[in-house]
């Protein structure tokens, strides 16, 4: 990719790209993983600009000066801003009305969902935190992209500070239906504060009706185009648009055919596979939305169901650790173990353990050469704003021989048709689709991966990016691929 920035550019987002760890010797450069920063990070190490984001690394504030950090350490090509926040703020914003209201809420688990009073006013005071920052890096005619669930009132807080900036702020979860946006105490002032972008972008088209219908169910004062998907709020437009989220394609070709990641690719398939044997995968944050246990549970099923299958799949489950500080985080590993023992129990046989789980993250590389290795990946989330799992899975098959099992209900299924499609909450179904997964002769696995991979060429991260800063400002940007 070759881009060229015309105006400068100024990501905000919760979680940093790098963070900096003490430890027993010094201190650990980290790059965090997480859908945001996968996508973003790249866009910025081609084009430069800044990035403000909390800084969360327990030597963050050794490492950055002035709380700026320039990054990547080997070659900085961007300046990381970092906020600090105390641990009060980080309970209140963060682990709680984040993490425990507004992402519930958000992918429609309205039972988990916890609005507290205490949290909204800290919630409220951070946002002002990153606006306030924000305002004072960004040189003027900047363009602001603000992102996700955890800054939703940024956008209104910069435009009062810098009224200059061209804001466009991204959504990369579900955005609720409004009988359940309702629920929360606090939804006007969510909508309000997202009303302050210029440009909001959501993952999907259900995601943009249901907002539009929100904010004219909402407020009397607003005109909604539905059609040409504009808001018209105190004087202004605000275009409220799908673009769906993307990976970088050819940059994941490209790591799966080096020697080291073949020779990887390969060993893997050597050491978990017996002659004959399938290899299937999941890779996710331990978060109840991705839909684990359902997933696990439907491999149950699929082993009574058809018993015929036993000693011929292994299934790898890769489960990173994530927000750990919330409890429903943390009995999820251990429901995960639970269910991948009573698999294991009852099915397998001599070295034969049908379900293998990695509790841990894995490098981006090898990662990727674990999804060119498999048969099969299940991707089978409740609800789903995107899923970069699936398009990776997709991008990473060079040798055309893997099936996609794809949850409906992530945002990716729109895109990715030519995957087969399963149900969390139909583990019955579930087992009968992956019954005929592994008996979907290679010609036809070809052809769906080769539909699905030529949409990624046409939909890149790169687009991505592209189209929402075009529509911020037509001249802002020229990316060339
Ligand atoms: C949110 C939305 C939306 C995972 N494990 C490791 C690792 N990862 C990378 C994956 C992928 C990313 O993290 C996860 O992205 P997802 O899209 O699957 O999910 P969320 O984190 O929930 O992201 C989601 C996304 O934002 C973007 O808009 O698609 O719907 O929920 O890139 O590969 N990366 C490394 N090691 C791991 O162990 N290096």
């Amino acid at each position: 990719m070759g881009a060229q920035l015309v105006r400068p550019l100024v990501v905000v987002t919760n979680r940093e790209p790098y963070a900096d760890e003490r430890t027993r010797s010094g201190t650990r450069h980290v790059q965090k993983a997480g859908g945001v920063v996968s996508a973003l990070d790249p866009l910025l190490r081609e084009i430069g600009g800044d990035w403000v984001a909390w800084g969360s690394g327990s030597a963050d504030r050794e490492t950055s000066p002035g709380g700026v950090r320039p990054v990547p350490l080997a070659n900085p090509r961007y300046r990381l801003h970092r906020v600090y926040l105390t641990p009060e703020e980080v309970q209140g914003y963060y682990t709680r009305y984040a993490n425990q209201g507004l992402w519930p809420l958000s992918h429609m688990l309205v039972e988990r969902a916890r609005f507290s009073r205490r949290a909204w006013p800290i919630y409220r005071s951070v946002n002002g935190k990153f606006a306030r920052r924000v305002a004072r890096e960004s040189r003027p005619s900047a363009l602001v992209f603000s992102h996700d669930y955890q800054l939703a009132l940024v956008p209104t807080l910069v435009r009062q500070l810098r009224p200059d900036l061209a804001i466009a702020h991204f959504w990369h979860i579900p955005w609720p239906v409004f009988p359940v946006l309702r629920l929360c105490p606090q939804y006007q002032e969510l909508l309000k504060g997202l009303l302050g972008a210029d440009v909001l972008g959501f993952q999907t088209d259900d995601d943009v009706e249901a907002f539009l219908t929100a904010v004219q169910r909402t407020f009397r004062q607003a005109r909604v185009d539905l059609e040409n998907q504009h808001v018209y709020w105190q004087n202004r437009t605000v275009q409220v648009q799908s673009f769906p989220i993307s990976v970088d394609v050819k940059a994941i070709e490209e790591i799966v055919a080096t020697p080291r990641i073949t020779r990887w690719s390969h060993g893997i398939r050597r050491r978990l596979l017996r002659p004959g044997q399938q290899l299937g995968v999941s890779v996710d944050r331990a978060d109840y939305t991705k839909g684990i246990i359902p997933r696990l549970e439907a491999l149950r099923e699929f082993f009574h169901r058809y018993p015929e299958r036993m000693g011929q799949v292994v299934f790898l489950q890769v489960v990173v650790p994530t927000r750990s500080e919330v409890h429903a985080y943390r009995t999820l590993f251990h429901d995960v173990e639970r269910e991948t023992h009573r698999i294991n129990e009852e099915f397998g046989h001599g070295d034969w353990a049908p379900v293998v789980t990695l509790r841990r993250s894995l490098d981006r590389d090898r990662l990727m050469g674990l999804f060119r290795a498999a048969d099969f990946a299940l991707v089978s989330s409740l609800f789903d704003g995107m899923n970069l799992v699936a398009k990776e899975f997709v991008s990473a098959q060079i040798d055309r021989r893997g099936v996609l099992l794809l949850s409906e209900t992530a945002g990716a299924a729109q895109e990715l048709d030519a995957a087969l499609t399963v149900s969390p909450w139909d583990p019955e179904g579930f087992a009968a689709t992956l019954d005929q997964a592994l008996s979907l002769p290679l010609e036809e696995r070809q052809q769906r991966l080769r539909t699905m991979q030529q949409h990624l060429h046409r939909h890149t991260l790169y687009d991505w990016v592209t189209d929402i800063l075009t529509a911020l400002d037509s001249t802002a940007y020229a990316i060339e691929r």
